[in-house]
């Protein structure tokens, strides 16, 4: 469901770094966008699998392969959660299948997954 927009986000995929998300960017600025259907009151573009991918990446810190909770909740708050530390824990009661308090790669997909349908979006 994410295809519409691949072509649009993925040019930004390069300049994810910290601070660098995308810009305001589209807005009221301009009512009659030909935003794709979809779109219509969204001012921000969804995010898309590799980018959730990325950023959980990014965020193992120790680079031990693993995401902690804190981890997590340094993901979750980079995503724009208004509570990481909630939604930190909410996904690992998710995806932590092994219940060992951290993700590990085989529970990844499911982490994403279960991020994917909270709908962040870059804004
Ligand atoms: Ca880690
Ligand atoms: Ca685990």
């Amino acid at each position: 469901m994410m295809h519409i927009f691949s072509s649009i986000t993925s040019t930004q995929n390069s300049n994810l770094d910290e601070g660098a998300f995308v810009p305001k960017g589209i807005d009221k600025a301009c009512p009659r966008a030909t935003w794709p259907a979809t779109g219509k009151k969204r001012a921000s573009v969804p995010i898309t699998e590799e980018q959730v991918r990325g950023i959980f990446h990014r965020y193992d810190t120790n680079r031990d392969g693993l995401l902690s909770k804190q981890e997590l909740k340094n993901a979750f708050s980079s995503l724009g959660s208004r509570m990481p530390g909630l939604r930190a824990w909410l996904a690992l009661q998710h995806a932590d299948v092994n219940g060992d308090g951290y993700i590990n790669e085989a529970e990844f997909d499911k982490l994403v997954k279960y991020t994917m349908k909270r709908g962040y979006k870059f804004n």
